[in-house]
């Protein structure tokens, strides 16, 4: 009876652990998150895709952020894309 009362309170703080890996991972990946300003290097209220390059995701999503295909990111295109 003790050994498995040992075996749950063990699973169970696995289980915290590892809950609590998680909730820190997310809360990391929300910090790193660009904003436009902050990619917008030059100032010119369009990301380039040199600017955008700074954002892993942002730079694998590009072509599809680009709804108008000008080659460069209004902050309309940029919050279209962080939205959905
Ligand atoms: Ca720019
Ligand atoms: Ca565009």
């Amino acid at each position: 009876m003790t050994k498995l009362i040992a075996f749950l309170a063990a699973a169970l703080l696995s289980m915290t652990a590892f809950a609590g890996d998680k909730d820190k991972k997310d809360h990391s990946m929300k910090h790193s998150a660009a904003t436009f300003d902050s990619l917008d290097k030059n100032g010119d209220a369009q990301l380039s895709k040199t600017e955008a390059a700074a954002d892993k995701s942002l730079a694998d999503s590009f072509a599809a952020a680009d709804t108008n295909g000008d080659g460069y990111l209004s902050k309309t295109e940029f919050e279209a894309r962080t939205k959905s």
